[in-house]
């Protein structure tokens, strides 16, 4: 990424503030995320060897109150902390470890107003963008169910909204409508077939959160950001280690972090495949994420929550498919892209995927009914 003129022209000042230790060999963009600008970092010690770090600049145009944010980071972190050492785990690998800068503080924030923070990099580790084997998947569903389970007695109250109704999927259509009448770049008539789509299904977006309101789903501290890619795997072992990107940890619904996964990992091709025969829903590692996820939950939902989980599935692919499409609408203003339509693109393959659960949605409800009491 060239660093001048753009949004991260001061991370040679924000480097300098943070309390790391060596001398500085390597910097250079990391990963794969969608929102904020990561990098990763590589100081070499005196008494020989490395010390790597990850640094963001937060996306601040998304996150509004990024030192909130950094508060839920650090407090949940912490809670985490306590419960992996007290059994007997690693928690500077099982979880985020933030660095302070010298001054003392959760995040820097440079003469332009960005702000940055930094991680310990987790060493030894592998990042997935696709869904590999089977098992892998079946791991992460596990790992995900349980950073709900060790999250259920957190005090969500004190947990800031780091997003407003992020997960609120009949906001989310108010906006994808708001989207297409203002059709600021005169792209609508381009993907008229994609909008009716997701206009005609607009009767789902409320299924979960009505639910709710009436008292028959219990709103958890939830993820909300379930993807493949923010989750670390253990290099030898191939074991899920880390769950990372907690900038969206909130009170939710467990149908999101069960959804975002599936939307992601479930499907046969990846999030921005343009060849859409290549795209369905893989039925196979749909059973393979109910059983690991409710097995990390360890029991704790309810016999409605896993009736509805398939809801959780297409209304996240929904959901996903018409911000991206929104995205699109507005001049991809949101979510990073890396050529021309990548946004449709994506807003293409989850609506793919939606049609694809539709068709598929008995045999869904089959495997929620198949775990039921898991
Ligand atoms: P975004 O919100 O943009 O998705 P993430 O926090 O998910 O940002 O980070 C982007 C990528 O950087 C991750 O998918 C992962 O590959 C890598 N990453 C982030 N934090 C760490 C960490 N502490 N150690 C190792 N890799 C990390
Ligand atoms: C973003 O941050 P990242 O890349 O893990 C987005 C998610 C979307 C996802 C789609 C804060 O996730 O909500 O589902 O892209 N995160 C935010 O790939 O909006
Ligand atoms: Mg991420």
């Amino acid at each position: 990424m060239n660093t001048e003129n753009t949004a991260c022209a001061r991370i040679e000042e924000a480097i300098g503030q943070f309390d790391a230790k060596g001398v500085l060999t390597e910097k250079r963009p990391y990963g794969n995320g969608h929102i904020n600008d990561t990098f990763l970092l590589v100081y070499e010690l005196p008494e020989g060897g490395k010390k790597q770090y990850i640094l963001q600049r937060m996306n601040h145009d998304i996150f509004k109150k990024p030192i909130e944010l950094m508060e839920n980071i650090v407090n949940v972190t912490e809670y985490l902390r306590n419960i992996i050492s007290s059994q007997g785990g690693e928690p500077e690998r099982e979880t985020l470890n933030v660095v302070k800068t010298r001054g003392g503080e959760n995040y820097y924030r440079d003469s332009n107003g960005n702000y940055w923070r930094m991680f310990l990099f987790i060493e030894r580790t592998v990042c997935l963008e696709k869904v590999e084997s089977a098992k892998d998947f079946y791991d992460s569903a596990v790992a995900f169910g349980n950073f709900q389970r060790m999250l259920a007695d957190y005090p969500a109250g004190t947990l800031h909204e780091t997003i407003p109704n992020f997960h609120h999927t009949p906001s989310r259509f108010q906006a994808f409508k708001k989207a297409v009448q203002e059709d600021k770049l005169g792209r609508a008539s381009l993907v008229r077939e994609e909008i009716a789509f997701a206009l005609e299904r607009e009767r789902d977006t409320s299924v979960l959160t009505d639910l709710l309101a009436a008292g028959q789903l219990p709103l958890r501290v939830t993820h909300n950001d379930t993807k493949l890619n923010n989750i670390l795997f253990d290099e030898k072992s191939r074991k899920a280690l880390c769950i990372i990107d907690l900038d969206t940890v909130m009170p939710g619904l467990s149908h999101y972090d069960f959804g975002d996964s599936i939307r992601f990992g479930a499907s046969t091709g990846e999030e921005d495949e343009r060849d859409l025969s290549k795209i369905e829903l893989d039925l196979s590692l749909y059973e393979t994420f109910t059983k690991g996820y409710l097995e990390g939950c360890g029991g704790s939902l309810t016999r409605r929550e896993v009736e509805t989980l398939p809801m959780g599935a297409k209304l996240m692919t929904y959901e996903c498919g018409i911000r991206f499409l929104a995205d699109y609408l507005e001049g991809d203003v949101y979510f990073k892209i890396h050529r021309d339509g990548h946004n449709l693109d994506r807003a293409r393959t989850q609506f793919k995927l939606v049609a694809d659960m539709e068709a598929k949605w008995d045999d869904m409800r089959l495997i929620g009914e198949k775990y039921q009491g898991m």
